[in-house]
């Protein structure tokens, strides 16, 4: 069952698809897929990919050096471009565009969009068709970045390979109709490169040189580069460590996991037993704004009133779940 919550207040309601927000979206496991028998298909590796990576984390490694030479705004101005990557990714490509686990005004997605081309990790449409699969596939061949395959796969490998036929084949069934109808997100795709090289580089690069005189070197490799790499390595975290460490009090018969450690570098989305067993709950967690600082954002949002619709699971469903599926562990809270 599921929770629609209006603004101000998530109140908490039985069943929430009755308000349609997001009765099309396809991110509830599918049992009913079954693996091809036989020999997998062979690895095909990318190798500009395996060099831009190999690069970007060098630059990256380089950054540390120099961050006793940036300056204390420079740093601050870091700090400033990864909570809007992060919040790019969290409350837009994930909570909002993958779920539709709330709704967003003009204005705020717009703001999303943007906060999500600094991010650079594909597209919004993308982003939310290879987590659809995720979801609706968890944990087999049609997971983009399916776990089983271990730490190294989840985490950076699937994008450095071919992916397997069946992510595809079982992508192009899935209902995007959402997606394409939202303008936001079809012109974020067709000006993500120019995006990618404004937002992502362009601008945590220019601002620090233009406001205050810090080098272009230095701007380059810290919030550029640093700050870029950083992003992206707590996001595959979740695909990588909270698939494989920490306790499952809500779905045992799962691997996703409840990580602490998750929850803080990705603002909120280490609670991943919960999110995947309750994948429409804005919040991603039962705990509220305890290491989430993405539902602060979303409820601040809503607060302005450039957001509404949250959808909550109820208090009696979670209970009853653990009850039924947990694996006895303490929560979190
Ligand atoms: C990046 C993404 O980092 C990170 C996502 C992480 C997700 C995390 C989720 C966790 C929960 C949320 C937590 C957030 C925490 C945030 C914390 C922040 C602090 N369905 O792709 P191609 C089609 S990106 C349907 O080339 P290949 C496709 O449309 C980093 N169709 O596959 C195309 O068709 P057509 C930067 C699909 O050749 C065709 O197949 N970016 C699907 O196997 C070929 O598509 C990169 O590094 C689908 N699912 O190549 C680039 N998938 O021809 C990475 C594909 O008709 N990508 N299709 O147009 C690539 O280079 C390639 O995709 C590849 C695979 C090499 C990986
Ligand atoms: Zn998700
Ligand atoms: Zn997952």
């Amino acid at each position: 069952m599921v929770t629609a919550t209006t603004c101000p207040n998530p109140a908490e309601r039985s069943n929430g698809e009755a308000t349609g927000v997001r009765s099309s979206v396809e991110d509830v496991f599918d049992d009913t897929y079954k693996e091809r028998e036989g020999p997998k298909p062979p690895m095909q590796i990318v190798w500009r990919n395996v060099i831009l990576m190999g690069f970007l984390h060098i630059g990256a490694l380089y950054g540390f050096t120099v961050l006793p030479s940036a300056s204390v705004l420079t740093l601050a101005w870091s700090a400033v471009c990864f909570l809007i990557s992060a919040l790019g990714v969290t409350a837009g490509a994930h909570r909002l565009w993958s779920h539709r686990s709330y709704k967003a005004s003009v204005p705020l997605r717009v703001f999303l969009a943007f906060a999500n081309s600094m991010a650079f990790q594909n597209d919004v449409y993308e982003w939310a068709r290879d987590h659809r699969v995720h979801h609706k596939y968890s944990e087999t061949d049609a997971d983009p970045h399916n776990a089983v395959r271990g730490f190294f796969f989840s985490h950076i490998g699937w994008l450095l390979v071919r992916k397997h036929p069946d992510v595809i084949e079982k992508g192009k069934k899935l209902e995007l109709a959402d997606l394409r109808a939202d303008k936001v997100v079809m012109f974020q795709r067709k000006h993500y490169k120019l995006s990618v090289l404004l937002i992502c580089f362009g601008v945590p690069m220019l601002v620090p040189w233009y406001m205050w005189g810090e080098s272009l070197w230095v701007a380059y490799f810290v919030p550029g580069l640093l700050r870029y790499t950083v992003v992206l390595n707590s996001t595959w975290l979740v695909n990588s460590a909270a698939h494989m460490w920490g306790n499952r009090p809500y779905d045992k018969t799962i691997n996703p996991r409840e990580n602490k450690f998750v929850s803080f570098s990705a603002i909120g989305e280490g609670f991943h037993n919960y999110h995947h067993t309750f994948p429409f709950d804005y919040s991603t967690s039962e705990f509220g704004y305890k290491v989430n600082l993405t539902t602060c954002f979303i409820d601040l949002m809503c607060f302005l009133g450039l957001a509404s619709d949250r959808k909550k699971a109820s208090r009696e469903v979670v209970h009853a779940r653990i009850q039924r599926t947990g694996d006895g562990s303490p929560r979190s809270g």
